[in-house]
């Protein structure tokens, strides 16, 4: 785990990460792997006036060409995947696999972006007026602010950032205080894209360094006219209601409280993988873990005690040796809500299995399954942490009920293999989330559709299908290429 060797092969001076405030420890051994300086609230003033003046020139370079730089980061990517990978393991805790899916989905979101950068389509809409047409337009909106948590470090930055650089926009990220060698190295590598691009605005992209105070800001400047925001409800709270004072735009990725449904026709083997990965990998820390499943009770005992096993054979360790599939939880304050959790569930009646504290260094825990008969209390709270509390049910609705009775609406998943259930479930009357899936479980998702949820989830949209549109402020256009001056609505003002 030699951190400079990794760093220096990014581009990051060791001077960036010897001395400050701010002093980053890994999950893995809780061992200090970097001090790094805060910024002040005039510094941060100054970024983003910069971020501002970037805007001015980057608006007006075409989007194709926006593209190129684009094409390049995904290449700067491509190249450093392995040494930003492990630096993912090592500062969030993820499995060393999932640390290089997370620079995956980053070179992915790069690919999708890149396309899209010639494809930024507007309608041409039928006038009602002879010899007038009108179309939309879409045009750069301004500077993006950039909020990401620790359970994602860089991948969330690059859903945002991709698009947002090929709409015309500039960025200005404030990484978690958990995770900032990270973003060090992706800025580090934005740099080298930006040198090989050439002519790319001074301060096109820039990182802020702080707690909240400096989330603040990003919240109160008028000058960031779109604020992309991930982390708890609680957050969101604060943060949704500011802009909207000021009417900037917010897209809000808020917490999660993901359920799962086993139908009886389910292939059970399938749906018990799904099940581990989906509520156990990622140590539970992904906004999409699945959190609530809920069984049928004509195949709860054929398969809650597989689970229960599968669980207690599941390798908890050092997210970087090959095997260990459930690394650390990110520090002790994540280990205590989780004990929290359970001690709550166990007094609602809640049978726990798991749970426990794993080795001797970090907040290693062994995945936990909790059969519950009420679905109240505890079971609607996100905690985030690997908990994942089953409910047996008989009647579908019921289920579909339940599931949608928490106050986020993120991902959602069923596992059958009748049709009427899948579709019922799929259907409007079905799972209210942002997410659904079919004999998936409600994590991992790809970058080509739309991610984000209903409800307390906050409602945002990133990453693919149309999210690019929250990047990209909408002109309605109307020429009149007639010599007349017909009025709409046939209104007559004769002069
Ligand atoms: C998050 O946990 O903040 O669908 C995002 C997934 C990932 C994104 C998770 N692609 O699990």
């Amino acid at each position: 785990m030699n951190i400079t060797d990794l760093m220096s092969r990014l581009g990051v001076d060791e001077r960036a990460y010897a001395s400050g405030d701010l002093v980053v420890e890994t999950p893995i051994d809780g061992a200090e792997i970097g001090r790094i300086a805060l910024d002040s609230a005039e510094n941060v003033e100054a970024k983003i006036a910069k971020a501002q003046n970037a805007f001015l020139a980057w608006r007006a370079v075409p989007a194709p060409r926006r593209g190129e730089l684009v094409r390049l980061l995904g290449e700067e990517l491509r190249v450093h995947k392995d040494d930003l990978g492990r630096l993912v393991t090592i500062e969030s805790g993820k499995i060393l696999s999932e640390g290089l899916g997370e620079v995956q989905e980053m070179i992915d979101i790069c690919d999708f972006a890149v396309g899209l950068s010639r494809q930024l389509y507007g309608l041409t809409i039928a006038s009602e007026r002879p010899g007038h047409h009108m179309r939309e337009t879409w045009h750069p909106l301004g500077v993006v602010g950039i909020i990401s948590a620790f359970n994602f470090p860089v991948a969330v930055w690059s859903w945002n950032a991709a698009l947002a650089f090929i709409c015309g926009n500039p960025c200005v990220w404030k990484p978690s205080e958990k995770t900032p060698l990270t973003a060090l190295a992706v800025q580090a590598l934005f740099e080298k894209a930006a040198e090989k691009f050439g002519d790319a605005p001074d301060g096109l992209s820039q990182l802020v360094i702080g707690g909240r105070e400096t989330g603040e800001q990003l919240v109160n400047d008028p000058c960031i006219a779109l604020l992309s925001a991930t982390g708890s409800t609680r957050m969101g709270r604060d943060v949704g209601p500011h802009i909207a004072g000021r009417f900037g735009r917010s897209l809000l990725e808020l917490g999660g409280n993901n359920a799962g449904i086993v139908a009886p026709s389910a292939d059970l083997d399938l749906a018990l993988r799904a099940v581990c990965f989906a509520a156990a990998g990622t140590a539970g820390q992904r906004c999409t873990s699945l959190r609530r499943l809920f069984v049928h009770e004509k195949i709860y005992r054929s398969l809650v005690p597989k689970l229960k096993k599968a669980y207690a054979s599941l390798s908890v360790g050092d997210p970087l040796e090959e095997g260990t599939l459930v690394g650390p939880l990110i520090d002790q304050g994540a280990f205590e809500r989780m004990q929290y959790a359970l001690d709550r569930a166990k007094a609602q009646g809640g049978q726990v299995s798991g749970g426990e504290h794993v080795g001797d260094t970090g907040y290693y825990v062994r995945p936990a399954l909790v059969e519950m008969e009420s679905h109240d209390g505890i079971v609607m709270e996100e905690t985030f942490a690997p908990i994942l509390y089953v409910f047996k049910y008989s009647d579908l609705d019921e289920a579909i009920a339940l599931q949608n009775s928490a106050a986020q609406g993120l991902s959602s998943c069923i596992f059958t293999r009748d049709v009427l259930e899948a579709e019922r479930f799929l259907s409007a009357t079905g799972s209210d989330c942002g997410i659904a899936n079919v004999n998936i479980g409600p994590s991992g998702a790809e970058i080509g559709g739309a991610f984000g949820g209903e409800k307390e989830t906050g409602g945002g949209r990133e990453s693919g299908s149309d999210a690019w549109k929250a990047y990209m402020r909408r002109q309605t256009q109307t020429v009149n290429y007639s010599t007349e001056l017909p009025l709409a609505q046939g209104v007559k003002f004769e002069v």
